[in-house]
């Protein structure tokens, strides 16, 4: 008598850990058994020749978010879910954004009701905190943070996000009693603009100008000063979308003294560089993010760092705006200059494709690395692991079965956004995720999509374990409590 809902077989399992060759046994979207098992199930799926890996982890990509310049992300729920579980990711953690004036809480409210008839993968929130008025800092953020929000990202560029150095400082103390991880985007928005004036005066507005306005060292300035702002407060900080060798260097020498820094960086630095922002006419838009793509070096010092354990997370930063659409990336019209053009690239699908190809299938990278990366040190940082980012009993059954042999030329007719284009056209990978599971349910196998709009559950995250590494205050003050320790 069947009594399991789904037995995989064969399967070559690899977690951030381990290697190894296993049945897994399914019941109530739950991983319940790992061995040789002698049941039945409903459903038996011979994994012989396919490598398995936990459900990928999308711990930063921004869906159905409107910018502070009044663009909506060209995805919706559906849309962006559809396309990250074609892609292999069974988790996304995407910004409830407030914008000043905001109620933090209405915000929450308001992306709740945008994901939850749409979401086809499960997700989690993180807070994006514009205003941190005494009520969001006082009431709304301790109450969120308990309720399941335990992360936050800020803002120190554009002028309707950034928060000033004290701003900053008080939000970190609130991370710091309440229990959260505190997330930045580390760039001087005073360098930024002022240069892009500069730019601009001189006639100087394609969207190549957009990386001239944000050379590296906005970003190591900013990236330094957050590393000072968490040690000043003893709370642990990540600094998101790194792009090269200086933002590097500063977290390397954090790391190194013993600082709570932790670090994500992105396809974009990896695959991308500046020349894709001078490509002819506007296409070089395509290209736009923040930070810009920097170059052939840098890149090669990202792939090093990704090597030598830096950074923590590989995310997507998935920020899809059209191009050829009047309400995408060029909304201010037929000829916008750089500021005026919409910042970010899609990339939820073909995160972990490009990782597993240029990473693991060229031997930059181990599998247990690339899971890691992907998925599982995601899952632990925001306080998701083990229900995610883990193949072991107990944990959901989130899975994807690749075929590492696999070569695909990567085009925007594969993918399942709401893009009309990919800055990865015609790039050749091999390593390809053919079926993806979601709690013991097959939702895409060889690009078909199974999943349904509405059966993604929202996962309350719990409290990050790096808040619970040793103290370590600078001063036998202690700001965030107002008490000197004993
Ligand atoms: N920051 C992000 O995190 N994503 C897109 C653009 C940006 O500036
Ligand atoms: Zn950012
Ligand atoms: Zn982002």
């Amino acid at each position: 008598m069947a009594n399991l809902d789904l037995i995989i077989r064969n399967a070559n399992v690899a977690t951030s850990e381990n290697r190894f060759v296993c049945d897994i046994g399914v019941v109530a979207g739950q991983i319940c058994q790992i061995g040789e098992i002698n049941q039945t199930a409903d459903e038996e799926l011979d994994a012989t020749g396919f490598l398995i890996t936990p459900g990928g982890v999308d711990s930063h990509c921004h869906v159905e978010q409107i910018s502070s310049n009044g663009i909506w992300t060209a995805d919706d729920w559906f849309s962006a879910s559809r396309s990250a579980v074609c892609g292999g990711t069974t988790t996304i953690i995407p910004f409830a954004c407030q914008h000043r004036g905001q109620s933090l809480r209405q915000v929450v409210n308001d992306y709740h009701d945008l994901a939850t008839p749409k979401a086809a993968c499960d997700y989690a929130f993180h807070l994006i905190v514009s205003d941190p008025t005494e009520q969001v800092l006082g009431q709304e953020l301790p109450s969120l943070i308990k309720a399941g929000y335990t992360s936050f990202k800020i803002y120190l560029t554009y002028d309707a996000l950034k928060l000033s150095d004290r701003e900053f400082l008080d939000v970190l103390a609130v991370a710091r009693r309440e229990g959260a991880m505190v997330m930045v985007h580390a760039e001087n928005n005073d360098m930024i603009m002022w240069m892009a004036e500069r730019l601009l005066a001189a006639g100087l507005a394609d969207p190549r100008y957009h990386a001239t306005a944000r050379p590296m060292l906005v970003e190591r300035e900013a990236t330094h000063r957050t590393i000072s702002m968490a040690e000043l407060v003893d709370v642990p900080v990540l600094i998101v979308h790194v792009s090269g060798a200086e933002a590097i260097e500063q977290i390397k020498w954090a790391q190194n003294r013993g600082l709570k820094v932790f670090a994500e960086t992105c396809p974009q630095y990896l695959f991308l560089t500046e020349d894709d922002l001078d490509r002819p006419g506007l296409e070089g838009a395509k290209y736009m993010c923040s930070p810009p793509p920097r170059d052939k070096a840098n890149q090669e010092i990202v792939w090093q760092a990704l090597e030598e354990g830096v950074f923590e997370v590989f995310s997507s930063d998935h920020a899809p705006y059209r191009f050829d659409d009047p309400k995408g990336k060029l909304a201010a019209g037929e000829s916008p200059h750089f500021k005026q053009i919409a910042n970010g690239v899609p990339g939820i699908e073909t995160r972990m494709t490009l990782l597993m190809s240029e990473g693991v299938n060229k031997g930059r990278l181990s599998l247990q690395e690339f899971v890691a990366l992907t998925s599982t040190n995601a899952a632990k940082l925001y306080g998701l692991h083990p229900r995610k980012g883990d193949i072991t009993e107990g944990s959901d059954a989130d899975f994807i079965l690749w075929d590492m042999n696999k070569e695909v030329t990567i085009s925007q007719e594969l993918l399942h956004d709401a893009m009309d284009y990919t800055p990865y056209q015609d790039f050749k990978v091999k390593g390809w995720p053919i079926m993806t599971y979601l709690r013991g349910k097959k939702i895409c196998d060889s690009g078909n999509f199974f999943g349904r709009a509405g059966e993604g559950q929202f996962l309350e995250c719990g409290r990050p374990p790096a808040l619970d590494l040793p103290t370590n205050l600078p001063t036998r003050f202690d700001p965030a409590v107002g008490k000197f320790r004993a």
